[in-house]
């Protein structure tokens, strides 16, 4: 039985040629990730960015995000937007657990990843390259496109210009 899974998902690696087959016959794509994008940076000073995305779980167990990999920016976390006694804050996340057959949304005023000490601006219309090490599914990479500016205020430790 494992010997006939396996040779599936050889001929599957073979077929679509991105699919890595971990040692543990997980699938990287156990994960799916989509609508991955990226706020253009409002200054060309700026030193943070957000990026936010829908991360699936097709895997047969739960998954957990462990960390994030980007040559765009010196750190790269997962933080959480919330409202404390009326201030909005960022609190880092440090795992996060994606439900079998569960689906996570980073979005503006919540969930997001922090990108912190850029290499260089984030420009509308560009890419932003990430790779995400998750629990089972181990690493999945993500292109993000780059949109528009935030509109929202988003209180970045750097200092946003409030509101
Ligand atoms: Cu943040």
């Amino acid at each position: 039985m494992r010997k006939i899974v396996l040779e599936v998902l050889t001929a599957t690696a073979l077929t679509l040629g991105a699919i890595i087959a971990l040692p543990s016959g997980v699938l990287a794509s156990d994960v799916m990730v989509t609508q991955a994008f990226a706020r253009a940076s409002a200054v060309p000073t700026a030193r943070a960015g957000t990026v936010y995305m829908t991360l699936m779980n097709h895997g047969m167990e739960m998954d957990r995000l462990l960390s994030i990999i980007t040559e765009a920016a010196a750190t790269a976390e997962l933080h959480e937007t919330k409202e404390v006694d009326g201030v909005v804050k960022m609190l880092p996340v440090d795992a996060l657990d994606i439900a079998k057959g569960g689906s996570v949304e980073l979005k503006p005023g919540g969930l997001h990843i922090m990108l912190m000490g850029l290499n260089a601006p984030l420009k509308k219309g560009g890419t932003l390259k990430l790779q995400l090490i998750f629990e089972r599914a181990g690493p999945v990479d993500v292109v993000a496109q780059i949109g528009e500016v935030a509109a929202e205020s988003h209180a970045h430790a750097e200092g946003s210009t409030g509101n």
